[in-house]
């Protein structure tokens, strides 16, 4: 419940930003209590500006998760999600600059110190992944503390000071009222949530480059007379032998990421869900993307 007779409410956005793999959607998750955006190991897993959504007695923060930073933006789809970085960065309250301190400052981390510098917001560092053992460039990042308004150790993973942190974060916010409604915990649409869902499982999957070829679009969604959930989405991917490997040897390769993806849907939703995966061919799929 709000309390609309203490202090003034505080409303905002704060856009996750950093390098590519740093944790930004575990951070996304834990800050907002629940599974909003997909993490993989992989590096340059998000794809879309997800929004999740914390309220809390004192206000209501959006938070937004962005793609990480990658080197060689070559290729059409990282030019795409860095477009999508910037835009995420133009109306933001806090930046919340996530680092992990397990790899060194490299050119990637200058750029994207670069492209915040000259932001007149409050900026948080925020230093991920304090579950591991003495991370080797700890120190390396807190020397950039000159250029933030504060420093944060978290876990990501563990929770540990994520609280803390979205203090500051509330702190730091205007005050105003909530954007959204109390309960609402993201702006996604269910059918793009499924999709990301399906993604996350090819992602954990395939190998090397395949799954960076690949797109999910859920195109039906009903809960059926049973209660069963019906979904009929569809995989693609550029070329015909990523089809094959993502098919696999007698079918066992979709198999596989349809069940994976069937298990977490349905503890999650708690029904019975039918899944019906189909990959297909489609080399213009990234031109696709808005
Ligand atoms: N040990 C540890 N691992 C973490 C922590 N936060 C994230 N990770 C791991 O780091 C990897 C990347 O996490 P993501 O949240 O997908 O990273 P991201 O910054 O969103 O990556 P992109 O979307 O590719 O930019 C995953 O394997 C996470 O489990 C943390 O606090 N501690
Ligand atoms: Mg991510």
């Amino acid at each position: 419940m709000l309390d609309t007779t203490a202090a003034k409410q505080k409303t905002g956005f704060a856009v996750l930003v950093g390098r590519s793999n740093v944790g930004k959607s575990t951070l996304l998750n834990t800050l907002v209590g629940t599974k909003v955006a997909i993490t993989t190991p992989k590096p340059q897993t998000t794809r879309l500006p997800v929004q999740g959504i914390l309220t809390r007695p004192d206000g209501q923060v959006v938070f937004v998760d962005t793609p990480g930073l990658m080197k060689k933006a070559k290729d059409m789809l990282t030019k795409k999600l860095l477009d999508s970085v910037k835009d995420s960065l133009k109306d933001v309250d806090v930046i919340v600059y996530v680092a992990d301190p397990t790899r060194s400052i490299g050119d990637e981390e200058k750029a994207m110190l670069a492209m915040i510098r000259n932001i007149e917001k409050p900026k948080i560092l925020v230093i991920n992944k304090a579950d591991l053992n003495s991370p080797p460039f700890v120190e390396h990042y807190r020397d950039l503390a000159a250029e933030f308004t504060r420093v944060i150790d978290v876990s990501a993973l563990t929770g540990m000071n994520v609280n803390a942190l979205a203090d500051f974060i509330f702190e730091s916010m205007p005050e105003g009222e909530p954007y959204y409604p109390l309960q609402q915990l993201t702006n996604m649409k269910s059918e793009i949530w499924l999709a990301e869902l399906i993604r996350e499982k090819l992602f954990l999957r395939l190998r090397q480059e395949v799954p960076y070829t690949t797109h999910v679009e859920v195109e039906e969604m009903e809960t059926r007379e049973d209660g069963t959930l019906y979904v009929r989405a569809t995989v693609y991917t550029t070329e015909e032998r990523y089809k094959r490997m993502i098919i696999g040897k007698g079918g066992q390769g979709i198999k596989e990421i349809g069940q994976s993806t069937r298990n977490e849907l349905e503890a999650v939703m708690q029904k019975k869900v039918f899944l019906d995966l189909t990959v297909e061919v489609d080399a213009h799929w990234v031109e696709r993307l808005s």
